[in-house]
């Protein structure tokens, strides 16, 4: 046997495949050491003695070459996983772009948590509403003047029919018989929704989208939102409206914070006031909504619904009041916004200022 070239074979060995073959070809149970060394005992003593230091020192510079080439083939692995996985920890990562509630649910967000901590709740309604709610119910029957204020989007009854689209009233009943249907043109509608479904005393906020066929500029959208207020109990009076409007204007703008109201005309509020709060940090006032001592021709309306549906009266002796704001109004004024439409615009270097 060649031991130079058998020590160059595994010293040149590619990979551990291939050592581990040299390795059994050597000195496996049947390679050529193992082999060699059980036949020392067929030789004569004196040549046995020579013979067997010879293979012995075979084995054990074979078994050094093994593990000296096994050491090496085991690094350059390893330096070729390296390589290939090398991360460079140094290198600028991705940033994944976060997502961020718009202004107007921010806005909305904040006016409700300030009316929750005075003890109201929030509900919300159908965004397509029966005229009887938008309209009817609110003391504004089809002749009335006041609906040429509110510019509304019908929705093809006959047509959304037979699409088997029906509307339903406060317990689930189809109103399809009440009148046409809009896409509501403000959340006052929820006021007679709420009062039909429950007894008084509550106090409600609904927050919601609105639309009017309107022709936009810097301060109309055809799509905004109002906040919508109602108190209901036995002697709710217009000093408890002017106290909650009050808190709302220092929740918003701080201890400074006061509201201002004027007499104005609604078919559902009598008296009717609209109402502006006072921004201490650019020292004017900020037209925000109207309000008022709901209209008793609602507790009427409210009460002949019930009572159609086999419910007791519930709103005779009653008082409330109620308010409805612009949301967006609010967020133009305070953040001094040039244009509503920049709102619904989707343009990213708009709403990011404004994320939350
Ligand atoms: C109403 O919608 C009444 N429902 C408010 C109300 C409720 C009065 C309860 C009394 C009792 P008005 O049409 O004025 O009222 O709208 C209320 C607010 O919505 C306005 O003050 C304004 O802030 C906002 N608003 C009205 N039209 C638009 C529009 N096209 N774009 C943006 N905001 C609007």
């Amino acid at each position: 046997m060649d031991i130079e070239a058998a020590l160059e074979e595994i010293g040149s060995a590619p990979n551990l495949e291939r050592l581990q073959s040299l390795k059994v070809q050597y000195l496996g149970k049947n390679g050529r050491v193992t082999q060699a060394m059980k036949t020392l005992g067929q030789l004569p003593p004196e040549e046995r003695k020579e013979k067997g230091r010879v293979l012995n020192e075979w084995k054990r510079a074979l078994e050094e070459a093994l593990a000296v080439r096994e050491a090496q083939l085991k690094e350059q692995a390893l330096q070729a996983r390296l390589e290939q996985e090398a991360l460079d920890v140094s290198l600028p990562g991705y940033a994944f772009p976060s997502g961020g509630l718009h202004i107007t649910s921010l806005i909305l967000l904040e006016l409700v948590n300030i009316f929750r901590r005075m003890g109201f709740s929030v509900v919300e309604g159908p965004e397509v509403e029966s005229e009887f709610f938008n309209f009817d119910a609110l003391n504004m029957p089809e002749w009335h003047p006041a609906r040429d204020m509110q510019d509304t989007f019908w929705v093809d009854f006959d047509r959304a029919a037979e699409e088997a689209f029906t509307i339903q009233g406060p317990f689930g009943e189809e109103v399809n018989g009440l009148g046409g249907a809009v896409l509501r043109t403000h959340t006052s509608g929820m006021q007679i929704r709420y009062m039909i479904q429950h007894t008084p005393p509550f106090r409600i906020v609904v927050p919601g989208r609105v639309f009017r066929y309107e022709q936009t500029d810097a301060s109309h959208e055809a799509m905004f939102h109002q906040l919508e207020g109602l108190v209901v109990g036995p002697s709710i009076t217009m000093a408890d409206l002017k106290g909650a409007i009050s808190e709302l204007a220092r929740g918003l703008f701080g201890k400074e914070g006061k509201a201002r109201f004027q007499p104005t005309f609604f078919p559902f509020v009598e008296p009717g006031v609209q109402f502006a709060m006072w921004w201490p940090e650019r020292q004017k006032w900020l037209e925000l909504g109207g309000a008022g001592m709901v209209h008793p021709y609602l507790f009427k309306a409210v009460d002949d619904y019930r009572e159609r549906q086999g419910l007791p009266r519930a709103y005779q002796g009653m008082t409330g009041w109620a308010f409805g704001m612009g949301v967006e109004r609010l967020a133009l004024l305070r953040y001094g916004i040039p244009d509503i439409r920049y709102f619904y615009q989707n343009r990213l270097s708009f709403l990011r200022q404004f994320r939350g």
